[in-house]
């Protein structure tokens, strides 16, 4: 039997990109685990209890179609991106176009968001529609050097097809948030500015010899 940590985490998390990439097959594949193919223009925030590595957690998580009013650039996302703690950029694999805005909304959210320092940002990046890979126009590379680049998590997936690959998806960002907090929290942090200040100092002092 797995014992429960009494330490309960509650975590907004956003899902962001183009119009037609799977931001609701995914989100409804990870709350239910199926695919139901279409699914409108539905906007909801919605909130599930998970398990991960033992500890119960409370997702809360907003799903909305695009319009221009959520392009990277609108208030709109900006309060999006204020509210979340983690999120979850897609594009789609045969669709050029919503790769290149996640590179913007990968952007946006590290100039609104305060990430200094930290090392890995709460960002999962997920190429979806894995399985049209007869019309794939942006390379797995693409996808996985962008995230090596900003410090992200990178999965390539298919909510059509696959349950497991999305559920990969969301716990790595659970991990990514946990350890954002407790970073965040350290006064650790204080100790190693010290520590790099005095460095400099020291590097200062033997460059002047
Ligand atoms: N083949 C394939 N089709 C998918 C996949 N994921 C989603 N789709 C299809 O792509 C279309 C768009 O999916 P949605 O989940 O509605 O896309 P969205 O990003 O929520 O779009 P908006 O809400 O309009 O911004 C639908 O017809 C889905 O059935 C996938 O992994 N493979
Ligand atoms: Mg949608």
């Amino acid at each position: 039997m797995t014992r429960l940590s009494t330490q309960k985490m509650e975590a907004n998390i956003v899902v962001l990109g183009t119009d037609n990439v799977g931001k609701s097959a995914l989100t409804v594949r990870f709350l239910t685990r199926r695919f139901i193919g279409e699914y409108g223009d539905i906007e909801s925030i919605y909130s599930h209890n998970v398990i991960v590595d033992g500890r119960e957690q409370t997702l809360n998580i907003w799903d909305s179609p695009y319009t221009q009013d959520l392009s990277t650039e609108s208030s709109l996302c900006e309060k999006r991106v204020q509210w979340a703690d983690g999120f979850v950029l897609v594009y789609s694999i045969c669709d050029r176009a919503s790769f290149n805005t996640v590179t913007r909304l990968i952007q946006t959210i590290k100039t609104t968001k305060d990430y200094l320092g930290l090392e890995k940002v709460p960002i999962v990046i997920v190429g979806n529609k894995r399985d049209l890979h007869h019309r794939r126009t942006v390379l797995s590379e693409e996808g996985r050097l962008l995230a090596l680049a900003a410090d992200c998590q990178f999965y390539e997936v298919s909510a059509a097809e696959n349950y497991h690959s999305v559920l990969m998806v969301f716990h790595g960002l659970v991990d990514r948030i946990r350890e954002s907090r407790s970073v965040m929290k350290k006064p650790a942090g204080i100790k190693s500015i010290v520590k790099s200040m005095s460095a400099v100092f020291a590097r200062k002092r033997t460059d002047s010899l």
